[in-house]
């Protein structure tokens, strides 16, 4: 049987380009044009077809390889009736959001497919299918031909991989989540979520005045993903409280007086907060856990990474501020103002955005009295802050003005249980009511 190298033929300016996806392996069979591999440049995504029909007998490149025209895929050992093709053109498609130019068209077999209106539907994905959705989710064309011969609609599917790509396992465990386990027991456990939740209906509001339409910069996008995800995904609780900060805020002034002097950072009542919740965490690790995708295992963390909602321009961002048990006050008003800066600057780089045990939404600098902030997974609980104010309070006496800061709690219900919320919360205002008590 004859051996024939096959190589990545002309894809046109793509030079050095990364492979994200190895669509085959040794010993499978393959047809003339069936994908073998999914390239990937900061444009655009292509699939690289096969030449000839044959048998894989041995991988030179892996996920992760960067290819040019040229570079030796694989040995395929060709069928004994082998067809000659000519050499075939890759798939091109674009990123979806990548850039803020609009999305270019979709790839050719998904705009050619011959009867898109009548998908052949199974018993395992009998949903309506979103054709206009369907177009424009992220997925290589080999995935949305296998979700067209299977019936879903792609853009129910919640994509893992790469920059959110619905590759074909995503598409096989919606399948799953279909066929058995149903939105209410999918929830609890699994990453795959909305089921069955209809979706919003496409609306033309000029027809009651003058509108223009935005396109939502990567970051509003990402996070939009990312809440909902986590919205349909955990069940939330939130627990309000509020802490006397009379005490804290006049030693917090005077510790300013003496910053200007030596024109250092400014500390804001958020460090002592973030302290506060640390002696929080050390209390009560269960807040200082990540539940394992089965529901089953809980992970308990032993080091204090905190998370801080930073608003920029381009919208929310979640730096990570690390080991904030072992960093003095000014420390972190160092910390601070440097992973502000960078979010606001887009300096962040991924490792920045990774490995909180529990996050800070501070909206106190801007106003409002509660809020109900969403747990940012795979933390379990996100603590809410706003604006303090001078309120009458009872002292057994009389009321005396006091300074108090609005706390607001979002926990998993599944790892916390109500009156551990209210104890973390209450423990919180004990903490920033008496910060001697940190020292303890
Ligand atoms: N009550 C009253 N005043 C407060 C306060 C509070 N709870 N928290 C901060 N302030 C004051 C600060 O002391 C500062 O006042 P001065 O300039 O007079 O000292 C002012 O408000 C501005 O503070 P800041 O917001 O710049 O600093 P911070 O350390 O409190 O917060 C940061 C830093 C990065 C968290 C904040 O700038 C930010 O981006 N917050 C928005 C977070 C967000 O968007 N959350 C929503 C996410 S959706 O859940």
């Amino acid at each position: 049987m004859a051996i024939q190298e096959i190589r990545v033929p002309d894809i046109g300016e793509f030079k050095e380009v990364e492979i994200i996806e190895v669509l085959v392996k040794v010993g499978d069979s393959i047809q003339a044009e069936d994908s073998l591999i999914t390239v990937e440049s900061d444009k655009a995504s292509m699939e690289i077809p096969s030449p000839a029909a044959g048998t894989v007998k041995e991988l030179r490149i892996q996920q992760g390889d960067h290819v040019s025209k040229g570079s030796l895929i694989l040995y395929l050992e060709l069928n004994s009736a082998v067809e000659k093709k000519p050499p075939q053109v890759p798939i091109t498609h674009p990123q979806p959001t990548t850039h803020s130019t609009p999305l270019a068209p979709l790839d050719a077999k998904a705009n050619t497919n011959t009867n898109p209106n009548k998908p052949k539907t199974t018993s395992a994905a009998k949903t309506v299918v979103d054709h206009e959705a369907f177009k424009k989710a992220y997925a290589t064309p080999s995935v949305r031909k296998f979700a067209r011969e299977l019936g879903v609609d792609l853009s129910r599917v919640v994509g893992t991989g790469r920059k959110q790509r619905i590759t074909q396992e995503d598409v096989k465990s919606y399948i799953k989540d279909v066929m058995g386990l149903g939105l209410q027991a999918k929830t609890a456990t699994s990453p795959h979520s909305g089921l069955g939740i209809p979706r919003m209906p496409e609306i033309d509001f000029s027809q009651w005045g003058e509108v223009t339409t935005v396109r939502l910069n990567r970051i509003h996008q990402l996070t939009g993903e990312f809440l909902h995800r986590n919205w349909l995904n955990i069940p939330h609780v939130t627990q309000f409280d509020q802490a006397d900060i009379t005490d804290l805020e006049a030693f917090r002034q005077e510790l300013n007086l003496e910053q200007e002097k030596i024109k250092s950072s400014k500390i804001t009542p958020l460090v002592f907060i973030m302290k506060a919740v640390v002696a929080g965490l050390k209390a009560y690790p269960r807040f200082n856990s990540s539940l394992d995708p089965s529901g089953e295992m809980l992970i308990q963390k032993k080091y204090y990474h905190i998370g801080i909602a930073v608003d920029t321009p381009d919208g929310l961002v979640v730096p990570i501020i690390r080991d904030v048990d072992k960093k003095s006050l000014l420390q972190l008003s160092d910390d601070l103002k440097e992973v502000s800066t960078k979010a606001r600057e887009r300096r962040l780089k991924p490792a920045d955005l990774q490995g909180s045990c529990f996050s800070i939404s501070s909206l106190g600098g801007i106003g409002g009295t509660q809020f109900t902030p969403i747990i940012n997974a795979p933390d379990v609980a996100i603590l809410g802050i706003s604006k303090s104010s001078l309120q009458p309070i009872w002292n057994g006496k009389e009321f005396a003005p006091r300074l108090m800061l609005p706390l607001s709690l979002s926990y998993d219900h599944r790892v916390i249980d109500g009156a551990d919320g209210a104890r973390f919360t209450t423990f919180l205002a004990k903490m920033l009511g008496d910060i001697r008590r940190l020292l303890i």
